[in-house]
């Protein structure tokens, strides 16, 4: 079943430290071999042993019209024809700015990069820059990227291999970085109070997807607003994972919150390596060359990544009805779970918000990094293997949110909800 990915991993091993290029593929929390992908079309993964998937992972995001998005496609192919690379300034880049900045509310003025990191990274720096002060807090589980200030506590690949220091990550650094529990509000006025004026930002991943998908007490994001006008705090959205994603405006629209810097990644690049960071323009304009906070990419703007996000946000706000609809496809297959866990009688609690969905074998809510850790992690390794020998392709971590594509059917999903009675039998 898997004789061609045993055998590739092997391989990669020999020149690829863990045989894979980003932690979390490795399938080290679960166990097992990592599947190694061969191709991808609409909602379905093809491995290099032939089998097919029904794709929960999205990318981690990205390919939230499906995998090969025939536009998108078309696009790149005729884009690359003119050269992949100028290392000058073009118009597509302008189009790409003014797309964006016309579906998201609350950015005047952006920054294209290539990933997720480098967003976040950079926002953290102008925010420094900004206010001259040094300190800022994160949430315990988010996750904001590898650069170093934000190794502390993190989500994602650190809380499913249980990395709360990362070796390389200064004391001094770290120092700066100070954290509390998501969802707390306390918490955050104890940090502020006790680190008075001396807070830059606070960062957060508004609907966090990086300890599973984790929703936001009421109140919780407009306290932490209340906050940072109060302190003089820049308040830092990172949409990489929610932004074009919950909603055309991401966590600022749906929840109709303002943040003065926002992150973008995943699905602005439609599955190329791009990242952005934004926000009002008293803030941007100390970002280099109209500032002297400095950040810089040879590939920002890349015109292949730039047609290609371009190219599926258009798609995305010329029909926004592909949100409820794939809200819609969330929502019956949260509640073809229930119906299915509630069933095999052990505690169990989905949480959900547009189109991220997590499972978590919980007997109380997942609020929080603290409650996701103290879940039965253990039987999630059983669900995910199997659930893949079945063919479903879930992410290979509980610290992870599922991302659904459009191009799933409601027969995917009643075959994914079958799919679980069965694993739920054996
Ligand atoms: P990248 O540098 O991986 O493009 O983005 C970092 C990042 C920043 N902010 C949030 C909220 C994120 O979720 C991410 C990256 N997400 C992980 C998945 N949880 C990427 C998958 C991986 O690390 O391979």
């Amino acid at each position: 079943m898997y004789e061609n990915s045993k055998r590739l991993f092997e391989r990669a091993g020999k020149y690829i430290p863990g045989g894979v290029n980003s932690p979390v593929r490795a399938f080290k929390s679960v166990g097992g071999t990592p599947i190694f992908m061969k191709k991808a079309k609409g909602a379905y993964l093809f491995d290099v042993d032939d089998n097919r998937y029904i794709d929960y992972i999205a990318s981690w995001g990205p390919m939230i019209l499906g995998h090969a998005y025939d536009p998108i496609i078309k696009a790149i192919q005729e884009k690359a024809i003119e050269s992949t690379s100028f290392g000058a300034p073009t118009e597509l880049e302008i189009d790409m700015a003014e797309l964006i900045i016309g579906m998201v509310p609350n950015v005047d003025l952006i920054r294209m990069v290539s990933s997720g990191t480098e967003a976040c990274m950079s926002s953290l720096r102008l925010a420094r820059g900004f206010t001259q002060k040094n300190k800022f807090i994160k949430f315990e589980g988010c996750y904001h990227g590898h650069a170093d200030s934000f190794l502390v506590k993190a989500g994602s690949g650190l809380a499913t291999f249980d990395i709360q220091s990362v070796p390389g990550v200064t004391s001094g650094v770290a120092a700066d970085t100070l954290t509390c529990a998501y969802n707390d509000l306390h918490a955050v006025e104890n940090l502020v109070s006790h680190h008075k004026n001396k807070i830059a930002a606070i960062i957060v991943e508004p609907v966090p997807g990086n300890m599973g998908c984790i929703l936001p007490k009421a109140g919780y994001l407009e306290g932490l607003r209340k906050i940072c006008d109060e302190e003089k705090i820049v308040l830092i959205f990172d949409e990489v994972m929610t932004g074009f994603r919950l909603a055309a405006g991401g966590v600022q629209e749906k929840y109709n919150i303002q943040a003065d810097l926002v992150c973008y990644g995943k699905v602005i690049g439609g599955g190329l390596p791009v990242g952005a960071f934004g926000g009002k323009q008293k803030i941007m304009e100390h970002i280099s060359p109209l500032g002297n906070v400095y950040q810089a990419g040879t590939l920002s703007g890349n015109p292949i990544a730039m047609i290609a996000g371009y190219t599926l946000l258009k798609e995305l706000k010329d029909n926004p009805l592909i949100y409820s609809e794939l809200e819609k496809k969330t929502i019956y297959l949260k509640n073809g779970l229930e119906r299915v866990f509630s069933d095999w009688g052990n505690p169990f609690v989905i949480n959900q918000s547009g189109s991220m969905l997590s499972v978590h074998f919980s007997d109380g809510p997942v609020t929080d990094f603290a409650s996701a850790t103290a879940a039965n992690n253990e039987f999630y390794k059983k669900y995910f293997h199997g659930m893949l020998k079945q063919g479903v392709y879930l992410p290979p971590s509980a610290f992870e949110s599922w991302f659904l594509n459009n191009a799933l059917t409601y027969a995917d999903l009643d075959a994914t909800i079958e799919f679980t009675r069965k694993t739920l039998e054996t």
